[in-house]
């Protein structure tokens, strides 16, 4: 298939479907869910759960497309071996990584609050990036799967926006993607920074890559 085109800024955005995937990242239950760790802490989850409907629309569209879908989580083996002393001591939290949270222990794997909410779960055959860090790419089999399918371009989806989403989209960007944020399917506990790091992506010519919508997407697809 020829490339497509939609309408971005700061100008329009061109990709292969077959050669792009379509990476939503950390859509946790701990993140998203009330009754979760992130809620137990103060964070507005509502501020989050916004997006799950638009990124639902991007992935339906997706999975009737040649995108390629991957699904990203934050997590830790149960040892924590893979988890930097550095993290687990950062902020002095009551509660740290690896602690019993509402939802089993706090961002390790195979815990409740570790997996990605019902709403986007996953399809057999849709590999899922377990990641030790924010970015996608540290320490990860991410870009072995890109390179194996010839993945050009990334539209990158889920939260923070600030935080795992743009520190993924600026390891892709360094490693020669396209990236294009879908802007109503990232979001952040803190508006602010969400608007402010959408501006950041677009400005100087695009220097991280591309901002776009969900509904400019699923139209180019369809
Ligand atoms: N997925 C992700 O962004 N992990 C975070 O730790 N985010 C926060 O905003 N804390």
């Amino acid at each position: 298939m020829a490339k497509l085109k939609l309408a971005a800024k700061p100008y329009e955005y061109e990709f292969e479907p077959k050669k792009t995937a379509l990476i939503i990242i950390d859509m946790q239950r701990d993140f998203l869910e009330p009754g979760g760790f992130a809620e137990s802490l103060g964070d507005d989850v509502s501020q989050l759960r916004r997006a799950i409907e638009p990124i639902k629309n991007v992935l339906e569209a997706a999975r009737s497309s040649e995108v390629l879908i991957i699904h990203t989580r934050e997590g830790h083996r149960p040892d924590l071996s893979d988890a930097p002393p550095a993290k687990i001591i950062r902020g002095h939290a009551k509660v740290k990584i690896g602690d019993m949270g509402p939802m089993g222990r706090i961002l390790v794997r195979g815990e409740p609050g570790h997996d990605i909410i019902e709403e986007l779960y996953p399809q057999k055959g849709e590999p899922i990036i377990d990641k030790p860090g924010k970015g996608s790419f540290y320490q990860t089999d991410l870009e072995l799967i890109l390179h194996n399918r010839d993945i050009k371009s990334l539209i990158i989806c889920g939260v923070t926006t600030e935080v795992c989403v743009h520190t993924t989209m600026r390891e892709g960007n360094d490693r020669g993607y396209e990236c294009l944020l879908l802007q109503d399917c990232v979001a952040s506990y803190f508006p602010e920074f969400h608007k402010t790091t959408l501006e950041i992506t677009r400005a100087q010519g695009g220097i991280f890559g591309w901002v776009s919508d969900s509904n400019t997407l699923v139209k180019a697809l369809a």
